[in-house]
């Protein structure tokens, strides 16, 4: 018997197969220990770690895989270090995309994005071809929500349902601003909203947020008691973090990206906390806000047996419409520019 075993929970369910991409890189190295430790997928599912990332990089990969061998975690009971995607998306139950192509130095806007419609082209098709149906995908390279868009559209045989991209950490940002103003811990602050691109327009929206103190729920412009922050300071600040982040460190964000993934990926395995929502760039299709449809939008979801459902009935007012438009346009230009190099 094998009850007494803190182990033994563990050998009832059969692994899952998770993939990384850009495995070799900074924000994997800060994600993968928490994966294996069963933080996001729960602490009774052994996991298969999947690890791509290109060919110079498979050195640096054995390094990554020796390490997280020798972290001795009994959940892990496989990692498949690679950089050929039949390999790396084969039998998949969850795809984190971490990797994409870098702008590099003189590289023209465009020239990224083209580079990096490539490679979502390419992960889509091997999605499709080799992934579970099931298989749930987030998409962390930038430009984040276009990328998940080409990935989604390349992969016809998987729900549009099962692509998302990563805006939690600007949720997250958000919503530690706002606590920070207030003196309160981060989880004493809910329903903030990102709405949009996860790029420099995308609008952190506090309206319907509200912050718990003294034993009662304050909607957060009462309790932040400062119209013109909310409206200004605090919406750049979360806008252009990465940047902050960026300057100051000479890397950008890795442990608050990494933290940002496990947050996301375990709301969509074991769903939202009761009476809270977070936002998540999902595919936009006949919603009530008046987002064109055919984009990755952020918006605020809640969700439960692994669907989610966008948050109804918020009140819109006109600043926050401003905000949301001018985002939404910058997708449209950036979905039809991509869409333009698909066929190339
Ligand atoms: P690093 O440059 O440290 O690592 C990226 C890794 O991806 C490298 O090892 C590289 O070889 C690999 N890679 C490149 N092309 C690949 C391909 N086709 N297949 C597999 N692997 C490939 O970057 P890191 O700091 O880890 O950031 C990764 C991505 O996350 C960047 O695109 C970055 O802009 C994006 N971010 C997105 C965030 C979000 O909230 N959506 C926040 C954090 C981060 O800035």
């Amino acid at each position: 018997m094998l009850t007494d075993h803190p182990a033994s929970l563990s050998l009832q369910l059969d692994p899952i197969k998770v993939l990384v991409t850009g495995a070799a890189g900074q924000i994997a190295y800060s994600l993968l220990y928490s994966i294996a430790n069963g933080d996001v997928f729960g602490k009774d599912q052994p996991i298969i770690l999947v690890l791509l990332d290109i060919p110079p990089m498979l050195p640096v990969l054995d390094g990554v895989v020796m390490e997280l061998q020798d972290c001795a975690l009994p959940l892990l009971r496989e990692v498949i270090p690679t950089d050929k995607v039949e390999v790396g998306f084969k039998d998949l139950d969850a795809a984190i995309l971490v990797g994409s192509m870098p702008r590099k130095e003189g590289m023209e806007r465009k020239d990224l994005l083209k580079a990096n419609v490539a490679i979502f082209k390419t992960q889509g098709a091997a999605l499709d071809k080799y992934a579970k149906k099931t298989v749930k995908v987030l998409v962390v390279g930038n430009p984040a929500n276009t990328n998940c868009l080409i990935a989604a559209k390349s992969a016809p045989s998987i729900p549009k349902e099962n692509f998302s991209c990563l805006t939690r950490l600007d949720h997250n940002r958000a919503r530690s601003q706002v606590a920070m103003r207030v003196g309160v811990p981060s989880d004493c602050v809910k329903d903030v909203v990102i709405w949009g691109n996860h790029s420099s327009t995308q609008y952190p929206d506090v309206h319907h947020a509200k912050v718990q103190m003294q034993g009662k729920e304050v909607p957060v412009f009462d309790a932040v008691k400062d119209d013109a922050w909310l409206k200004g300071d605090f919406i750049t600040t979360v806008q252009q973090r990465g940047a902050a982040v960026i300057k100051a460190r000479k890397l950008s964000s890795a442990m608050s990206a990494a933290k940002a993934i496990c947050d996301h990926m375990r709301d969509i395995w074991f769903g939202t906390p009761e009476g809270e929502f977070i936002s998540m760039g999902i595919y936009s299709s006949g919603n009530s806000y008046g987002v064109p449809d055919d984009l990755i939008f952020s918006f605020p979801l809640t969700i439960k047996n692994k669907t989610w459902k966008i948050v109804d009935g918020l009140e819109i007012n006109d600043f926050s419409r401003g905000k949301m438009d001018a985002t939404a346009a910058e997708l449209v230009e950036e979905r039809d520019t991509a869409i333009s190099f698909l066929s190339v």
